[in-house]
């Protein structure tokens, strides 16, 4: 296989291993300190080329971008051929890749080739994108050069949020059914349907202007290129675009979330409607001042009731029976899960953190809604969905209401980056339905209240030996801490805690819920003690939260 060991030959002079540190590919791909990754992205360029290859020369993607970690880290994701994350089967292949010495390259590329059974001679196509941080464009170039020293043909389109991109390689293998395979085919069909939606909208409390924090990320010179295609239907006022401060610090969807309040930049004031989004783009919370001054987060839960509820009332106004179904982690609110299964009687699935889990089980339902508590979600819908819903709007034997709401549902669908969470997508689409139900923040706030939450990490000796099941709701190891765990849970009203290790972090996470907020401490302090003792802590001892 020359054209495996010319790859190598080449890379490894270029772009010789320079960690000893066994990586893996995680949750949602690799980041890490920028210094070292040239060869990572070297890599990930080979891989990406194979991956094209076993799809039989679609095209894949390579997305450059640490998401909200600091402006020194970088990383890669790696996109799949309709838009979706690399599947879970290849992340071994990319864990080998990462940890191989120089010496065994060829070898593990020549190992992926037989075990997955690509003919190596079929051309290959990947396309890549970069967000931001100063170290993307030399990233971008390793990956390119690793792209090329297999044959493979790059498409480099510079700067770009991850969900374009995402969006972007499903347009290709789709011959553009999706749309078209460029950014401004990105803001046309997204911003079209914003338009077609709200064009005969009449309201009275719902108020167009919005402030978007952007995190001094990708998404500030892409808002303001959507900007030009939204005319006056949306007013977006834009914090943290770059020009001054720095990248996810203090500011973005992570900071917002994490700290339960406004980012540095945002004066918020009453009446204020505003959103987070993350570094690349791919996360979104909002927030708002309440009435009594109290900082009042929106997140994923939330917008994901909010479009459940929506496209729940359009399928039932439109005839149509559609099976939608909500996707949460075990992150999720109680409240909201409460409110989603009996007040809206949608059901809801539960899966293991990361959005790969999550975009997978929405593939369950004709119409999967799916977010993290985090800020990334979107909706999918079945072929099969599509279908009825396009015939239902065109059926002439249906009456002209009927049809209409069949056809607000396409246009809803439009709106929709069904590819993965899509900051700019979600946001046009929660500014769409509180037009449409005519709400200010405290409306939409006011279907359910969040329990009092709280997060803790622990520092153990190793992590993995503690283990989930229930979609990582239990533990059934080390022995005797689920037990503990449900003793102290039930020592508080509406108590609900779990534990689990960290996929991005060394360090296991506790969250824990209850009835008030210094009750939900207790309990989270409680059972980091647990976790501290049972899965062999080390370092200081979990400290009850403020
Ligand atoms: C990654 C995941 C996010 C998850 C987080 C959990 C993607 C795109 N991102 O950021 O979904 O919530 O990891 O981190 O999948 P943890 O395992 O350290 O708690
Ligand atoms: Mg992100």
């Amino acid at each position: 296989m020359d054209l495996l060991k010319g790859a190598v030959e080449k890379g490894c002079q270029q772009y010789p291993r320079s960690l000893q540190t066994i990586l893996s590919y995680g949750t949602a791909g690799i980041r890490m300190r920028a210094d070292n990754l040239d060869y990572i992205l070297y890599r990930m360029g080979l891989l990406s080329v194979m991956f094209s290859k076993f799809r039989k020369g679609q095209v894949t993607g390579l997305m450059v971008t640490a998401s909200h970690n600091p402006a020194e880290d970088n990383g890669v994701k790696l996109i799949d051929t309709m838009g979706e994350m690399m599947p879970i089967a290849w992340e071994k292949h990319a864990t080998q890749l990462l940890n191989v010495g120089d010496d065994k390259l060829e070898f593990s590329l020549e190992a992926i080739v037989k075990e997955e059974g690509i003919d190596i001679n079929i051309p290959a196509v990947v396309c890549t994108a970069m967000d931001t941080r100063p170290s993307s464009v030399q990233l971008s170039k390793a990956a390119v050069d690793g792209i090329n020293a297999l044959g493979g043909e790059s498409h480099n389109y510079g700067l770009l949020t991850t969900p374009q991109l995402h969006y972007i390689v499903c347009c290709i293998n789709t011959k553009e059914q999706y749309g078209l395979p460029t950014e401004e085919g990105y803001y046309s069909k997204l911003t079209s349907a914003f338009l077609k939606f709200n064009k005969d909208k009449r309201t009275s409390k719902y108020l167009p202007g919005l402030h978007v924090d952007l995190a001094n990320g990708v998404s500030a010179p892409k808002i303001k290129a959507l900007k030009a295609y939204l005319n006056d239907s949306l007013e977006i006022n834009i914090y943290n675009d770059g020009s001054s401060g720095k990248l996810n610090y203090e500011c973005g969807a992570d900071f917002v979330k994490v700290g339960q309040c406004p980012p540095s930049g945002i004066d918020l004031q009453q009446g204020m409607r505003c959103a987070s989004f993350d570094g690349d783009g791919d996360r979104i919370v909002y927030f708002y001042k309440k009435k009594d001054g109290q900082f009042a987060l929106l997140d994923g839960d939330k917008i994901a009731t909010l479009f459940a509820s929506f496209l729940s009332d359009l399928v039932k106004a439109s005839g149509l029976k559609l099976n939608l179904g909500l996707v949460q982690t075990a992150y999720a609110n109680g409240s909201s899960t409460k409110y989603i299964t009996e007040i809206m009687k949608v059901p809801v699935a539960c899966v293991p953190t990361g959005v790969k889990h999550l975009h997978h089980k929405a593939g369950d339902f004709d119409i999967g809604v799916y977010f993290e508590a985090n800020g990334h979600g979107t909706v999918l819908f079945s072929d099969a969905a599509q279908k009825s819903i396009l015939q239902q709007a065109s059926d002439n034997s249906l009456d002209k209401d009927t049809r209409e709401v069949a056809g607000q549902l396409i246009t809803a669908m439009n709106m929709i980056n069904q590819t993965v969470g899509d900051a700019i997508s979600d946001m046009l689409l929660v500014e769409t339905i509180l037009a449409y139900r005519d709400w200010t923040c405290e409306d939409w706030d006011s279907a359910y209240t969040d329990l009092p939450s709280v997060l803790l990490k622990v520092k153990v000796e190793d992590r993995t030996i503690v283990k989930t099941t229930d979609a990582e709701r239990k533990t059934t190891s080390p022995p005797g801490l689920q037990e503990a765990i449900d003793q102290l849970m039930a020592g508080y009203k509406f108590g609900r805690a779990f534990v689990r290790p960290s996929g991005t972090e060394d360090v296991m996470r506790v969250y824990a819920e209850a009835d008030t907020k210094e009750n939900a401490n207790k309990l989270a302090y409680e059972v980091g003690l647990q976790v501290y003792d049972l899965a062999r802590g080390i370092g200081d001892k979990p400290q009850l939260p403020a």
